[in-house]
């Protein structure tokens, strides 16, 4: 950022930063400062404007704990973690250099509001329903975890959960018991993964808050195609954060949080064998 064409204003306030500060947190507040003024000064914000700001992000704050992020779901409405997310892994994506391999690396996905630490772990097959909700259809999901060398990798912890038929994720409702819908498996010594679960279905991401007035006031619906979130996670590697999209959704090309990517949109099956009614096998490669 060209120091002469800096408003004097914001310059001053940019030179208070002191000299212990961190090189690559001088430069992001810099920016971020930067940015923000001229944003204030471009749009002429009012002292109204600025208060109905100061309150959104104060009640941001008063929504959100443990069980819910409604700070990850105001930025996920304004396509910022997608954005984070595509600037820092999606680069790794690109086609490689002529007569060089793909990494065919597993592309990544936002986490989003609703992680929860220490799902039950379960045995590879094992189903993550703990209750019977009425309309949801149940699906087998599996695959095999490599690493970029395609060799299997054995002991990989695979994180997995997503909404009840209902749309609610179980924090969410005082109907499911204690992390419904939400389990950890171990791949085996040939990489596999396998669980039940659910055949996910479209719902509408919590609007009775911040995110939600913000949906509101720009004329936009607050669903999301029907997904199911993975955290891969294996030593020697680097975690991988990711959703799977079920490719018939109504939603799948009109996601309220602008997560979907054509390479994580899979088909739901009819189930081979009588455990479920769909399956769908989805195998991860970590870098
Ligand atoms: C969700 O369930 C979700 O996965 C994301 C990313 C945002 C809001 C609700
Ligand atoms: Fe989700």
């Amino acid at each position: 950022m060209p120091s002469q064409t800096l408003d004097p204003y914001t310059a001053s306030v940019i030179n208070a930063t002191g000299p212990k500060t961190e090189p690559r947190t001088r430069q992001l507040f810099a920016s971020m400062i930067s940015h923000i003024h001229d944003f204030i000064r471009e749009n002429k914000v009012t002292v109204d404007e600025w208060m109905l700001s100061v309150d959104l992000i104060n009640r941001i704050g008063q929504m959100s704990d443990e069980r819910r992020n409604e700070g990850i779901l105001v930025m996920d409405v304004l396509g910022v973690e997608s954005l984070v997310d595509a600037i820092t892994f999606d680069v790794e994506h690109e086609e490689p250099a002529a007569g060089a391999d793909s990494a065919g690396l597993t592309k990544s996905c936002i986490i989003g509001p609703f992680y929860r630490e220490n799902s039950p772990v379960y045995k590879n097959g094992e189903s993550i329903i703990q209750k019977e909700l009425p309309g949801g259809d149940t699906a087998v999901v599996g695959g095999y975890v490599r690493s970029s060398d395609g060799s299997p990798i054995e002991g990989a912890k695979v994180e997995v959960w997503h909404t009840a038929p209902n749309g609610l994720y179980e924090q969410q409702d005082p109907d499911q018991p204690d992390y419904n819908l939400r389990g950890t498996f171990y791949t085996d010594k040939n990489g596999f993964y396998e669980f039940i679960g659910l055949r996910p279905t479209s719902y509408p991401i919590p609007f009775d808050g911040p995110a939600g007035d913000i949906l509101q006031l720009l004329d936009r619906h607050p669903y999301r195609p029907g997904h199911i979130h993975f955290l891969v996670s294996a030593p020697g590697h680097r975690r991988l954060i990711t959703q799977i999209f079920d490719a018939r959704d109504e939603y799948v090309e009109n996601d309220s949080v602008f997560a979907v990517k054509n390479e994580l949109v899979v088909n739901f099956e009819a189930c081979k064998d009588d455990r479920a009614a769909y399956q769908v096998q989805y195998d991860v490669t970590l870098p």
